[in-house]
């Protein structure tokens, strides 16, 4: 049985729509943000105690990418990533890989300058720079997208819904947008893959990925 540690709404959810995309059977594990220690096995999944983890067997997986790679690998009739030796491979790996060193951290600036400088005065130059760095990731995946219906070859993978859940916390800011049509058009394609759609039911998020319940995580307060 794979069990995914998650906590809805957040980083795990590229993890939980992967999973529902494969047809895996799984169960989850809720870990409350504020009482990790609480949720049986997670230390011992992830030392580090984020999220997503995922436990297959005797296997312990964790880092968003390599839970995506993972599970798209397991699954191999799923078709989430293109065969190994397929030449879009490479793509899949690239993407995957951006994702992971930047598309993904280069919400933390725009998100939490404090984690990176007590200085509150140098958190509006941070964010700032943060929005700008957004701004040109958003147009190198536009111009991929452009030309590709897909990331990496001819069907939706994991790299597509690793971006999907990245733009799509976009949402949260009125005056940033990752991307241009392209890339609206693609998360309105990843969004309406079934296992996608069930997964953002699951996590209580809606179609731009917010939460009906923001108080809410697992169904428990914060
Ligand atoms: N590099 C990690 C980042 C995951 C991450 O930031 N998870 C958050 C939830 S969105 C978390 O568990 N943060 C707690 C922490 O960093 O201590 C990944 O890709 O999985």
């Amino acid at each position: 049985m794979i069990t995914l540690f998650q906590i809805t709404g957040s980083s795990s959810f590229a993890a939980h729509a992967a999973l529902e995309c494969a047809g895996a059977e799984y169960e989850v594990v809720n870990v409350h943000p504020q009482r990790r220690d609480e949720a049986p096995g997670f230390a011992d999944t992830n030392p580090l105690k984020r999220v997503p983890a995922l436990r297959d067997g005797d296997v312990c997986v964790s880092e968003t990418g390599a839970v995506l790679m993972w599970i798209a690998d397991r699954f191999p009739d799923a078709h989430l990533a293109p065969p190994v030796g397929h030449p879009a491979r490479a793509d899949h790996y690239r993407w995957i890989t951006w994702c992971a060193n930047t598309l993904h951290v280069g919400w933390w600036p725009v998100m939490v300058p404090r984690a990176y400088t007590p200085e509150e005065s140098a958190w509006p130059a941070m964010e700032a720079q943060g929005r700008e760095a957004m701004t040109r990731h958003g147009q190198h995946l536009e111009r991929w997208l452009q030309s590709h219906e897909w990331l990496a070859g001819d069907h939706p993978g994991v790299s597509d819904i690793y971006v999907y859940m990245i733009a799509g916390w976009g949402s949260y800011y009125e005056d940033l947008q990752i991307g241009g049509d392209a890339v609206a058009d693609h998360y309105a394609r990843v969004g309406a893959l079934p296992g996608v759609a069930r997964a953002r039911e699951r996590d209580d998020l809606d179609e731009r990925l917010k939460r009906y319940h923001p108080d809410l995580r697992g169904g428990q307060p914060l």
